[in-house]
């Protein structure tokens, strides 16, 4: 969901003072460029959008806009960006982050926001690799894949992120490219106007330890236009298959977390609380707080 600016912004309007510091060629920069350019078409008022972040290259991303951000912990932007969301359901929430923090030591919230269906987007710069602690390998680092920290290959298979999206219940699963930016504008303009919880795997390569930009740009293919967003095990089909094909794999309009939870308030009863305490004091349970 997104929340429109009184006067019409420009892209470079999204940008904040500070100059992004990551190392030239980072595909982070791409990323970057496509979310000023979807946040300028939306309109986006930069006072009632909230960027939240975790912690590697790609979390800096909320110094580098003029929107509200947080730069939080390794791992918990989804924690933080439901919480914000939830505290106040009129903001655009953005969590933004890499491979290893959505799904290294953060994968625990994935499956939960997503089932949820937190109305947030969630775009993580996936680089197959741990940039800013020098190149370890990630959850989505391949089998055999070299890197500082594997010099005779990775003996671990990769987690598909798509996949995992798709069986945990996110409402919008899509595939963009920081090297391919109108196209990954448009999945970034969509995502955030998809009411619920929305997924974009942006592939973001790391030119300094884990260079496939020559590689994946070979790789990389459209969705087919004939393919069903509303086809889950079509989504599933797409996500296991090999190469990269960009676009929405999965789509669906369901309610959202914030409209569960006033659904649910409506139907609350006044007395309900004190008959709920009697019950579970009856069972043998301690209330704590005021008034209990
Ligand atoms: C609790 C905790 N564990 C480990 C770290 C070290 N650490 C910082 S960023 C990072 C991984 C970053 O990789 P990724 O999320 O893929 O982002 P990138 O730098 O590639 O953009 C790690 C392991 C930390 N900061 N906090
Ligand atoms: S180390 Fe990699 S991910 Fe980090 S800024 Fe440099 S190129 Fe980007």
């Amino acid at each position: 969901m997104s929340t429109a600016s009184p006067v019409k912004l420009k892209p470079n309007d999204y940008k904040s003072e500070l100059k992004p510091i990551w190392c030239p060629g980072c595909g982070d920069f791409g990323v970057l460029a496509s979310l000023y350019r979807s946040m300028s078409e939306l309109g986006l008022d930069p006072a009632k959008t909230v960027i939240v972040s975790g912690i590697g290259c790609s979390s800096r991303l909320p110094h580098f806009a003029s929107t509200y951000g947080l730069h939080t912990l390794h791992g918990r932007p989804l924690p933080f960006a439901m919480g914000v969301k939830l505290a106040n359901p009129e903001l655009t929430v953005i969590a933004v982050g890499g491979d290893g923090d959505g799904f290294a030591i953060g994968a625990g919230h994935f499956p939960h926001a997503a089932r949820r269906n937190v109305d947030i987007t969630y775009l993580v710069m996936d680089n197959e690799i741990y940039g800013l602690t020098k190149g370890q390998v990630s959850p989505t680092s391949l089998f055999e894949q070299k890197a500082p920290s594997t010099p005779y290959g990775n003996p671990e298979q990769p987690l598909n992120t798509l996949a995992f999206a798709v069986a945990s219940g996110a409402s919008f699963v899509a595939r963009g490219a920081s090297f391919n930016t109108k196209a990954l504008t448009e999945l970034i303009t969509q995502a955030i106007e998809h009411k619920g919880f929305s997924y974009i795997d942006a592939l973001s390569p790391c030119t300094t330890f884990n260079n496939t930009q020559d590689e994946w740009k070979q790789m990389v293919t459209d969705v087919r236009p004939d393919h069903d967003v509303a086809d889950k095990v079509g989504a599933f089909e797409l996500a296991l298959r090999g190469g990269f094909a960009l676009g929405i794999l999965y789509r669906e309009e369901r309610p959202t977390q914030t409209e569960r939870y006033q659904q649910l308030i409506a139907k609350a009863k006044p007395n309900d609380l004190p008959t709920m305490i009697n019950t579970f004091k009856a069972r043998g349970g301690v209330a704590i707080g005021k008034g209990v």
